[in-house]
């Protein structure tokens, strides 16, 4: 059975492929790869695990593993968001990270993200080294001078957080609201440095269930009919969702509208380069609105287009290259940030960004939007089936004149296929490489254009 890393990581169904034998050996594979240079007891490993089912045995069966294998190996304590990870790997100057979390996947699944030493998530060509240790299986020899300890991983990065949002304003401003955690690991992070910082924070699921309520633990506008309603009848001042492993954000403002990530990532680049005074890039997934591309030019800021993975992005970040990087499924991170989205970053800067404007989200998309113009964007899933799958190579490769009436001004093979058409709306279809679906993506100045775009690719796919 082959162990494929996909846009972040390993992911499986618990017991049927997520099983001990396979974790021992994807931890092999990575301890092998590390020590190909270097020995393990010149080496620090983290390992951490999200909320979801048997997190702490899995990850104990990891850090011991790795810990018999030389490796001074950390490991946190209680379920850790990614980012906390990424920056618990920086601060101690750590090798990797290895991360028990199958993210916002459904419950049944159980995975494994592992970052490099600067924290971001692992590039295809370390994970494709990988990927080959795992099938030759050749196991590292046990090695002397390895340790085990249990690491507190929260004071340091929620310090950390605080020197790059501006709490003095937060906290003057006494801003109500509302937390849903969606039972994952920003619980006792987000609401506690609000708390710390004067503001009142309200917490829903903020406990442990490893079903997630029965659903994805994905911060959506159907996952976060609960938090709207507490933030509209109890008129708060925003309300604020993280995913399962705390690097995705979920947005609601005063009035209870769902402020998607393609808009909260357009509003932030714009806040960013206001409020920071910030000059270089920024940068978006190739499946992520191009209204950022409208701020950008506004803003005089040089923009970057990637492939979907935070991983392309975080190069950037490493590099200084951007003021913010986002993708449209809610990741982002900014300059002097780590190469790893931040759920609970994005959440503070919406924060900060309503408090130093003194303008709800609604309202700065208004100005946006009169400054720029208005773009709609969305997406659908097409679940991959046999007979999907069967076709969907030929699909991507084909070469259309028109999808639709439309004609097809230009192709991009970038990731999938991405048809771009002439009066600036685009469709995207690409094959997620987190979960068997195939995912449609489109954008066009108006709502219904958009709808009938996202159909076309459905049908196109599909017949
Ligand atoms: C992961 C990656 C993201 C990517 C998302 C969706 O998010 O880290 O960079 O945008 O999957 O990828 P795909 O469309 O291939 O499923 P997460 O939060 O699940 O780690």
């Amino acid at each position: 059975m082959s162990i494929r890393f996909g846009t972040s990581g390993w992911r499986a169904v618990i017991a049927d492929q997520f099983t001990f034998e396979n974790i021992e050996r994807v931890t092999e594979a990575v301890c092998r790869y590390l020590t190909t240079d270097k020995p393990g007891n010149e080496q620090t490993l983290v390992v951490g695990h999200d909320s979801r089912f048997m997190g702490e045995r899995f990850s104990s069966i990891a850090a011991e593993l790795a810990a018999g294998k030389g490796f001074r190996v950390l490991l946190c304590q209680g379920p850790t968001p990614t980012p906390t990870i990424s920056h618990v790997i920086r601060s101690q100057g750590a090798s990797g990270g290895l991360n028990f979390t199958a993210s916002h996947n459904p419950p049944e699944y159980q995975g494994i993200k592992f970052s490099t030493a600067d924290g971001a998530p692992a590039l295809p060509e370390i994970t494709r080294e990988i990927e080959e240790a795992i099938v030759s299986g050749v196991s590292v020899d046990k090695s002397k001078g390895g340790s085990l300890e249990a690491f507190d991983p929260g004071p340091a990065y929620l310090e950390d957080l605080r020197s790059k949002i501006n709490f003095d304003v937060i906290s003057k401003a006494k801003g109500r609201y509302a937390y849903d955690p969606l039972w994952g690991t920003g619980r006792g992070y987000l609401d506690k440095i609000l708390r710390n910082s004067g503001c009142e924070v309200e917490t829903l699921h903020d406990w442990r269930d490893v079903t997630f309520g029965g659903r994805s633990p994905e911060p959506g506008e159907s996952q976060l009919e609960e938090l709207r309603e507490i933030v509209k009848t109890k008129k708060l001042t925003l309300g604020i969702s993280t995913d399962g492993d705390g690097d995705r954000f979920g947005i609601i403002d005063n009035d209870g509208t769902f402020i998607t990530p393609n808009q909260l990532i357009a509003i932030l680049t714009d806040y960013l380069a206001e409020s920071r005074g910030w000059t270089n890039g920024v940068a978006r997934s190739v499946a992520t609105s191009h209204l950022v591309d409208r701020v950008a030019k506004e803003r005089n800021l040089k923009l970057y287009e990637t492939p979907v993975g935070f991983k392309f992005i975080g190069e950037l970040i490493n590099k200084d290259e951007i003021i913010l990087g986002g993708e449209e499924s809610a990741g982002l991170s900014i300059r002097g940030h780590y190469p790893e989205k931040d759920g609970i970053l994005a959440c503070l800067l919406a924060i900060e960004t309503v408090t130093v404007r003194q303008a709800s989200l609604g309202e700065q998309l208004k100005d946006l939007y009169r400054r720029v113009g208005k773009l709609e964007s969305g997406r659908i899933g097409v679940k991959l089936t046999d007979e999907v799958a069967a076709t969907l190579k030929e699909k991507l490769a084909e070469e259309p004149g028109t999808i639709g009436q439309r004609k097809v001004e230009k192709i991009d093979r970038m990731d999938g296929v991405k048809f771009l058409f002439a009066d600036g709306s685009w469709m995207l279809m690409r094959p997620s490489g987190t979960e068997p679906m195939v995912r449609i993506y489109a954008e066009s100045e108006s709502k219904q254009d958009m709808e009938e775009l996202l159909e076309e690719g459905r049908r196109y796919l599909l017949e």
